[in-house]
């Protein structure tokens, strides 16, 4: 009986406690007064031992069913407070809409990248692949496949940066094409472009030690030097504008034979003369030629059966040119306030 007495009271306690209750410290100290190691509750099974084992299995009845009351008391008190701090916190956080929003900061391609990819695009339109390369060559690729003997001018200590005997950073992309002929067991016909960066000894402000190239190399049967006239022309208008005029000079490089420059009509002032194209009216911007016949042998190709043309133009010149950037540097120093003019509002509205 008076054990009874005792339950109860212990309930009408817990329950009196509970109420006083108002955040989570207080709730785990009660936790632990009733239901702790040495809590209330865990206390009234202490003396079981003592008992008979009837009323150790009634005592133990009671106390579970006390302890799963207490159980549900505590639980519920414990969502109550934390629906009242999650009530408080919405209170507080009410959103100010006619607050300014937060500025997004949004990206826009490189200018450099805009040209490369203008090029490319006009290229597979004509069915042609693009592709890569390393920038760390050898010496076999860079020059010696490409009619560049050992001791040839073109590859001075003081254009070219070497690493060692065998291998150099690239002068040019043709190494790309090389690769690519060497590559193709089956001497099937080749229509590429390689877009990427060349290096060489040099640094002021429309010359720096990298530059971004394209290289185009086109080989079948029939190839002439007609192909390349039209095709460049196309290109030319395509990058500069429809009423852009070609005129092809002859020329000289070790790879090509014939070989030519490109000059396009001044895009500034048309053709009429002005300082950017020094009162020519003509701007050169490709050197071109019908592959030489040793670079064909070289890369696997008979020429008695294969002929081909090539060209090469520098990237930077154009994206220079397109948003009147006035020193190559900029293109590759990643300064953010530089590259923040481009914004992509500008690009939408682009002539191309
Ligand atoms: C192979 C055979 C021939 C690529 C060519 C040029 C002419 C040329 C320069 C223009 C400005 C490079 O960026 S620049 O300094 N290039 O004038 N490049 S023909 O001829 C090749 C390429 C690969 C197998």
């Amino acid at each position: 009986m008076e054990k009874d007495e005792k339950i109860t009271n212990l309930k009408q306690e817990l329950e009196s406690d509970i109420k006083k209750i108002s955040n989570q410290q207080e709730l785990q100290h009660l936790k632990v007064k009733y239901l702790g190691k040495k809590g209330l509750i865990t206390e009234l099974t202490s003396n079981m031992k003592e008992l008979t084992p009837e009323e150790r299995k009634q005592l133990g009845q009671i106390v579970n069913e006390l302890k799963n009351y207490a159980i549900t008391l505590i639980e519920t008190k414990q969502q109550e407070i934390e629906t009242r701090i999650l009530n408080e916190k919405l209170e507080k956080e009410t959103i100010d809409i006619s607050l300014p929003s937060k500025k997004n900061i949004r990206g826009s391609r490189h200018p450099f990248n805009r040209i490369v990819e203008d090029v490319e695009d006009f290229f597979v339109s004509m069915g042609y692949d693009v592709v890569d390369g390393p920038e760390l060559e050898t010496d076999e690729n860079c020059f010696q496949r490409l009619n560049v003997p050992l001791g040839h001018p073109a590859r001075d200590s003081q254009d070219t940066f070497y690493i060692d005997e065998e291998y150099l950073l690239r002068t040019q992309t043709s190494s790309v094409q090389a690769r690519t002929m060497k590559k193709n067991s089956e001497k099937t016909p080749i229509r590429m472009i390689c877009p990427g960066k060349v290096y060489r000894r040099d640094d002021d402000a429309t010359h720096s030690h990298q530059f971004g190239q394209v290289e185009g190399l086109v080989i079948d049967k029939n190839i002439s030097l007609a192909d390349l006239k039209g095709t460049l022309e196309l290109f030319a208008k395509k990058m500069l504008g429809e009423n852009t005029k070609v005129r092809f000079r002859p020329s000289f490089f070790p790879f090509t034979e014939p070989s030519v420059e490109v000059d396009v009509s001044c895009f500034k002032c048309s053709g009429k003369g002005c300082p950017l194209c020094k009162q020519t009216g003509w701007i050169e911007v490709l050197g071109a030629g019908m592959v030489h016949p040793n670079v064909l042998r070289m890369g696997g190709y008979d020429p008695e059966v294969w002929t081909g043309f090539a060209f090469g133009t520098g990237l930077d010149r154009f994206a220079m040119f397109r948003y009147a950037i006035p020193d190559i540097r900029y293109l590759y120093t990643n300064d953010i306030r530089f590259l923040e003019q481009f914004d992509r509002k500008d690009e939408e509205n682009e002539i191309k």
